[in-house]
């Protein structure tokens, strides 16, 4: 176990607070230039894409994980069944907009279908934003933990990255190195395993790339979703450190936290989390789906492609739902 001490080093050590300014709210992000955009345009040779969504719904993987999250619930507000009966029987409700579709049913052929969706934003495939985790009382770049009111965060939430996040992306498929269908969770994934996984897809990692990580635990839930185990394999928390080296702008991964949930860190949970988003300024992807990805590369033998990864601009949120997108 690394005590508290020689966390707070590594701490300094890859803190980017100030590189971008003292009210940068992008952190690593800024690596993402507009020669780096070029580039990973650069990357679509075959006019693929490739789907790293999970399914938004009540199968998801929320239950067991965190008791404070659901899955999805989505509800139909208008739909077929109104069609041939909404006049008739809700106009004279006294309800305004009762009234209101009745009336534009009663016109003519024209009908629509409306819906709500009542979720945790961190329910499936995710951003975290920067204000998502703190310590000591401070986010990303020293603002105050007292900046996340109740109206939502006023500074670091995902509102910030309204220009999106695309970029070169790299994928580690960490299980399929492995030679495994997901990676034994009770052995995280080491800064070396990176490298060694890197090396073995003739890829090299550049500045402002998104590292996209593959343990299998995505594949394993989907193909059994009433037994999966929420326990996966993760990043080892020295992996923040392999992460600043790289210059890398932002990292995502098919399991729950992106980094292993072991406690490795005397008193400090989820130890990357903190490196990463609130000293480093470096967005998780969290729960993307990396199944179909893992055996395109693996089909083609190239890992990089170009990533759109697009956040909600959901004012003040600390996270956000996606579809990422691999353009190939
Ligand atoms: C926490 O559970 C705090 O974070 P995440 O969902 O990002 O793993």
């Amino acid at each position: 176990m690394t005590t508290i001490d020689e966390f707070r080093k590594v701490a300094s050590r890859v803190s980017n607070w100030g590189r971008w300014g003292d009210q940068d709210q992008l952190g690593t992000l800024n690596l993402i230039d507009e020669a780096k955009i070029a580039e990973s345009a650069s990357m679509v040779r075959q006019g693929r894409v490739i789907s790293l969504g999970a399914a938004f719904d009540a199968q998801g993987p929320q239950g067991r994980m965190a008791p404070f999250r659901t899955n999805p619930i989505h509800l139909m507000t208008i739909d077929g069944g109104d069609g041939p009966t909404y006049a008739e029987q809700v106009r004279g409700w006294g309800n305004a907009c009762a009234e209101m579709i009745g009336s534009v049913f009663d016109i003519g052929p024209m009908r629509f279908n409306d819906d709500y969706i009542m979720m945790p934003l961190q329910a499936a495939t995710q951003w975290d934003a920067l204000s998502h985790v703190y310590y000591d009382d401070l986010l990303y770049n020293g603002f105050p933990a007292s900046s996340v009111t109740s109206q939502g965060a006023t500074r670091c939430s995902i509102d910030q990255v309204s220009r999106g996040v695309v970029s070169r992306g790299v994928l580690l498929d960490v299980a399929r190195h492995r030679g495994a269908a997901t990676a034994d969770p009770d052995d995280p994934i080491t800064p070396s395993e990176l490298d060694a996984v890197a090396d073995a897809h003739g890829i090299e990692i550049r500045g402002g790339d998104v590292v996209v990580v593959r343990t299998g635990w995505y594949g394993a839930f989907n193909r059994s979703p009433r037994n999966y185990e929420a326990h996966s394999a993760g990043l080892h928390w020295s992996c923040a450190e392999w992460l600043h080296t790289h210059d890398v702008a932002a990292v995502a991964a098919d399991n729950p936290a992106v980094e292993h949930g072991g406690m490795h860190v005397d008193t400090v949970f989820l130890p990357m989390h903190c490196l990463c988003l609130r000293d480093m300024g470096l967005m998780f992807g969290e729960i993307w789906d990396l199944e179909a990805l893992g055996e395109d590369c693996a089909s083609d033998g190239v890992y990089e492609f170009q990533l759109v990864a697009p956040p909600l601009r959901v004012t003040g949120a600390v996270g956000t739902p996606l579809n990422p997108l691999a353009l190939k």
